[in-house]
């Protein structure tokens, strides 16, 4: 689906409550406008814990979900529809690792993230989720 040099897509992207208190909306829309992404939508919200649940339903045996849960709905986040040229993949470039200790400097969670759950974005994983995502958000 990738060898399309025209291949725009459509990513979710969440600023969480860590990004938000940490006044870096400005630099993490930034460093996509900087990349020649596009802010589609965009919209500030309190996740309630049922949305949380429908996000992170993927999520939801995994041992860490109760904490994922408080954590994404422990103050207003910034939900954003980011397009361009496989933006999927570019997102989660510029977002690093899911784990901000192991993230490369540069990276949103490598400057910004605290640790393997406090690491300041979401964006989607596949053009699937991007789709059920956006649906839940917007
Ligand atoms: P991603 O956000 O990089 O796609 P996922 O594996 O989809 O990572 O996990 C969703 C979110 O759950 C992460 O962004 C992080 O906030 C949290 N998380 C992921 N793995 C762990 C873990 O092992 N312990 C605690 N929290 C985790
Ligand atoms: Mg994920």
């Amino acid at each position: 689906a990738n060898d399309n040099m025209n291949n725009i897509e459509k990513s979710l992207v969440i600023i969480k409550p860590d990004g938000v208190r940490k006044k870096i909306i400005g630099e993490i829309i930034s460093r996509f406008e900087k990349e020649n992404l596009t802010i589609e939508k965009l919209k500030m919200m309190k996740i309630s814990r049922d949305l949380a649940y429908k996000h992170y339903q993927d999520h939801k045996s995994k041992n860490f979900f109760n904490i994922l849960i408080d954590y994404i709905t422990s103050g207003p986040v910034v939900v954003m529809i980011v397009s361009g040229k496989n933006a999927i993949s570019r997102v989660r470039e510029l977002m690093g690792s899911t784990d901000s200790k192991k993230a490369k400097q540069g990276t949103i969670r490598g400057d910004f993230g605290v640790d393997i759950t406090i690491n300041v974005i979401h964006g989607s994983d596949s053009v699937e989720s991007a789709k059920r995502e956006i649906d839940l958000f917007f």
